[in-house]
């Protein structure tokens, strides 16, 4: 039987990633890493609560008794002129972990996907990624600049880009450093900071290609470069052939205006890609004829390797998964039958399997695709079985359309070594305790 590792080092890497945030002081730093540890601690114990639903239950409100709610009539119409969730679902929402960055203006939320139901991540839960905190568009204002090696340079307003037809796609969005804090063990007890970098919505627009055929790339034009109109002007180069195969320039989510945490009035959006190469808030695509290495953010996004070397560009999330439930917010609550569900998800195309083991990896089980299974979005899958209190160790392992097997954690470890922030696509261990806890742990 594999080893069970539980990260030591938590307070290391928290050190390590402390003094790695630029701009505070080493007092700001001990008084971060202080926080940073409450905080951790704190985690299971007072975030992931939720309501403690014992101690609310009226029996008045039980059967055979007719509930207070049928006893009076409810509120009308346009009470709340755009809805919003049941307040009984108040726990459902974006989190931060504190000691990650310095401010929230260039920091990250996470995805709550031990809430979510189906495939597709509801507007006010799609994690957050700002460089430069969120700019307030007037989208009247807002234009698009096309510029650089083209015939006829063009500049776009709202209804310009508007009036071109539209096409709807549903994609998945990924920031590369999802998962990027278990490099080094074991640490966070959330699926929600395990893996919530990560969000699909169905996204309205025009595919890039059709503006670029509007101003006419020259034939020496072979990169584009995309920048934000946010305070940081957050931009990224990106080769022109995936500008012709896939990408959207966005202006709308799940049926409604992007969202101005997504980019409103209009983002790029690379499916499969990074995250970071989907620019928000997008107002100049200049074409090039090679990357803009010297104002690129790549700096940040190349991965080091264990020779040394840094690969420049790791453009694709490559085939990922994980248990979505169980996990440590959503523990067994009683023996019985449980149906095991998770999320995989490929950058390279749809998911054609996914296995389930519930022992570390000796042995796998296929699950099955639940619902859509679409190019570059997340995919459902499910299992029903029986837990009668035996401890588990669930992983699960995805397969994408290319062949490509989500790799075990040494597997990938042997090929990235241990520099690695980014790309953290192996195989997720949770372990499952005879009470039904369920806690993060790594195999090696
Ligand atoms: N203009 C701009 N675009 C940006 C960013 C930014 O800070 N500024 N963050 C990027 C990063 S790193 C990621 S992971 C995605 C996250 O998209 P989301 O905030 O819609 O989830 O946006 C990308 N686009
Ligand atoms: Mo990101």
């Amino acid at each position: 039987m594999s080893k069970i590792i539980k990260g030591p080092n938590t307070r290391e890497l928290m050190e390590q990633m402390v003094q790695e945030s630029e701009h505070l002081s080493i007092n700001d730093r001990r008084d971060f890493l202080r926080k940073g540890v409450v905080a951790a601690a704190g985690i299971a114990a007072t975030t992931f609560a939720g309501r403690s639903i014992s101690a609310e239950i009226n029996p008045a409100n039980l059967p055979p008794n007719e509930p207070a709610w049928g006893k009076q009539l409810g509120h009308g119409v346009v009470e709340q002129p755009y809805g919003l969730p049941s307040t009984f679902e108040k726990q459902v929402v974006r989190r931060t972990v504190p000691w990650l960055t310095a401010d929230s203006i260039a920091s990250i939320s996470m995805t709550p996907l031990q809430d979510l139901k189906g495939i597709i991540t509801p507007n006010g839960l799609v994690f957050e990624r700002y460089h430069g905190g969120v700019p307030q568009i007037n989208p009247d204002e807002h234009r698009l600049i096309l510029h650089g090696l083209v015939e006829r340079p063009l500049i776009f307003t709202m209804e310009d880009l508007m009036r071109f037809p539209s096409v709807s796609e549903i994609k998945f969005i990924e920031c590369p450093a999802n998962g990027g804090m278990e490099w080094k063990g074991a640490q966070m007890e959330a699926l929600q900071f395990t893996h919530g970098m990560l969000s699909c919505c169905e996204w309205t627009g025009v595919p890039l290609r059709v503006l670029l055929e509007e101003a006419g790339v020259k034939p020496e034009g072979k990169w584009i470069l995309a920048e934000g109109a946010d305070g940081a002007h957050m931009s990224r180069s990106i080769p022109l052939e995936k500008a012709l195969e896939d990408t959207l320039v966005v202006y709308a989510q799940n049926g409604e205006m992007l969202r101005p945490e997504q980019g409103y009035p209009l983002r790029l959006l690379n499916p499969g890609w990074e995250g970071n190469t989907s620019i928000k808030w997008l107002r100049r695509l200049e074409v090039g004829d090679q990357p803009w290495y010297h104002r690129e953010e790549t700096s940040k996004y190349t991965d080091l390797m264990p020779d040394g070397r840094a690969r420049k560009f790791t453009f694709v999330q490559e085939t990922n998964s994980v248990i979505t439930s169980p996990c440590p917010e959503k523990p067994l609550v009683k023996p019985g039958f449980v149906e095991i569900e998770g999320l995989a998800w490929s950058g390279r195309g749809k998911i054609k399997h996914v296995d389930i083991s519930f022992d570390g990896g000796v042995s796998w089980v296929p699950a099955k695709l639940k619902g859509l299974v679409l190019d570059k979005a997340l995919t459902r899958f499910s299992l029903v079985t029986k837990w009668t209190g035996q401890p588990w160790l669930l992983q699960s392992r995805s397969v994408d359309e290319t062949g490509y097997v989500q790799p075990t954690l040494s597997q990938l470890r042997e090929v990235r070594g241990g520099n690695s922030i980014y790309h953290k696509n192996s195989i997720h261990t949770w372990k499952v305790a005879p009470t039904g806890e369920v806690t993060n742990v790594q195999i090696t």
